[in-house]
């Protein structure tokens, strides 16, 4: 009878965590190093007591925290599981073959690497694989929601390679019709497929076939929607490319780490695809591994592989389209008219990200500026904000907090409506400068402010991930 009882309750606890308020003590770093105390007790504060809304950001649970702390970080573990540089990497080994074959199983794949430091590395250790110096590569362009390392000008991956960069439509979906004209054109030797600011769900398929005929190397970059893909919200690239990169801790909500995926349809057009991409990681661009993130991500693929993360994934995607909706409404203009993801962008007028970033991080939402496509200003100046559902989802928060965010936020671009750059660029950073300090006395920003604070004191960092 006793036994029944205990089983019951140990099922309760495991299937429904209690949601604390999580506060890290830093009772340590307190004894030796009161100013980085005081840092991290600041920015602590500051992430409770705001609502991050930047679509990459996310909150990692307590476990996840733990092994980011753990003394794994000691070890050094240069080369791959049975087959290191260093002695005593038994359980390190083990520790990486859990974490590489959780992830396997979470995506349906093959193979893994779990080493890359985070996404930029992980995407250069694909070139390393797949490509010489000098070879055509073809990504999506910055302005158009595109990664520097997709062959950006102001990136590496320009330098090295011969980028040729594709576009989005009017309507904000991708212009298919350039791909296939660009990959004919300049027979690329590899495609990326994958964004940091596109808020539609990437076409896999077609670009597979579009790669294929022209016989490139289709990469997805899936950094943002990882967790998407997961939860069964976004289609996965898995039967249509032959190599994913992502990072672990956006949607995936693990820690600031990198991974590469090669597929069934990788490996069969070569066989040799997983040793050239470990060898492309370590000895091609890296050093040992971080072996505390390893142990953190395979803390977070079993997170993820539970029922509750897709529960979590159908609800980052139904909170952005209440965000997007209630801002449409309220006259906001959206990039593509909406979003089928966990971010959105929004146009506030030429050069004004900026103005708008600081004014919505005075009352405690956080955002950050970003290009549009056909950007009329600069990256340095754009013209849009970014936006996304991934960390307050996290908070436990629905649709109706979303309404209440996307009304903080129409009420700040009313406030700021008139506020634009000066035209000599000399003159913008002071500008910003004196906007910032004078933007805090506003009567109405303060009033949002505080409204704000009572919704992220209603919804704490949470304990428990569920
Ligand atoms: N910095 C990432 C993002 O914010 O989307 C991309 O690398």
């Amino acid at each position: 009878m006793k036994k029944t009882i205990k089983k019951k309750v140990r099922s309760t606890r495991i299937t429904m965590p209690k949601i604390r308020s999580t506060k890290q003590k830093f009772s340590k770093i307190k004894e030796q190093d009161k100013t980085l105390y005081k840092l991290l007790q600041a920015e602590q504060k500051r992430q409770a007591d705001s609502l991050e809304l930047i679509p990459s950001e996310n909150i990692v649970s307590k476990a996840v925290l733990e092994a980011m702390g753990s003394m794994l970080t000691n070890k050094y573990s240069e080369g791959y599981p049975g087959a290191r540089y260093y002695g005593g990497n038994e359980e390190i080994d083990k520790i990486e073959n859990l974490a590489r074959d959780r992830v396997k199983e979470l995506f349906g794949v093959p193979y893994a690497n779990v080493q890359p430091y985070s996404g930029s590395p992980a995407n250069m250790a694909v070139y390393i694989a797949t490509c010489e110096a000098g070879d055509t590569v073809l990504g999506q362009h910055l302005f158009d929601g595109g990664h520097l390392t997709h062959g950006w000008k102001a990136s590496a991956t320009a330098k090295f390679f011969n980028t040729v960069q594709y576009h989005v439509k009017e309507d904000g979906y991708i212009d298919l019709d350039e791909v296939k004209r660009l990959a004919k054109k300049h027979k690329p030797k590899l495609i990326w497929v994958g964004a940091t600011a596109y808020v539609r769900e990437f076409p896999f398929k077609e670009l597979g076939k579009v790669a294929d005929s022209v016989g490139a190397y289709l990469v997805a970059d899936i950094a943002h929607i990882a967790g998407l893909i997961v939860a069964g919200v976004h289609i996965s690239p898995v039967k249509y490319v032959d190599i994913i990169t992502t990072t672990t801790h956006k949607t995936l909500r693990g820690p600031r780490g990198g991974l590469i995926m090669v597929t069934n349809k990788g490996l069969k057009k070569d066989s040799k695809l997983g040793v050239k991409i470990d060898k492309s990681i370590m000895p091609g661009s890296q050093g040992g591994p971080h072996n505390h993130t390893t142990a953190a991500m395979a803390v977070a693929f079993k997170e993820a592989s539970r029922p509750a993360f897709k529960r979590y994934g159908k609800q980052v995607v139904k909170n952005a389209e209440a965000l997007a909706n209630t801002l449409i409404k309220g006259g906001a203009e959206l990039v593509s008219g909406g979003t089928d993801n966990h971010l959105m962008l929004l146009n506030c007028g030429e050069g004004r990200g900026a103005i708008v970033e600081i004014a919505l991080d005075t009352v405690g939402l956080t955002v950050n500026k970003n290009t549009i496509p056909k950007e009329p200003a600069s990256p340095m100046y754009p013209s849009g904000i970014r936006l996304g559902t991934p960390s307050i989802t996290t908070r436990g928060m629905k649709t109706k907090e979303m309404k209440k965010i996307a009304k903080w936020i129409l009420r700040v671009l009313d406030i700021t409506k008139d506020e634009s750059l000066p035209e000599n660029s000399k003159d913008r950073a002071l500008y910003l400068k004196d906007f910032t300090e004078n933007i805090k006395h506003n009567k109405d920003i303060k009033a949002i402010k505080s409204e704000v604070l009572t919704l992220s004191r209603d919804f704490p960092i949470p304990d428990v991930l569920v």
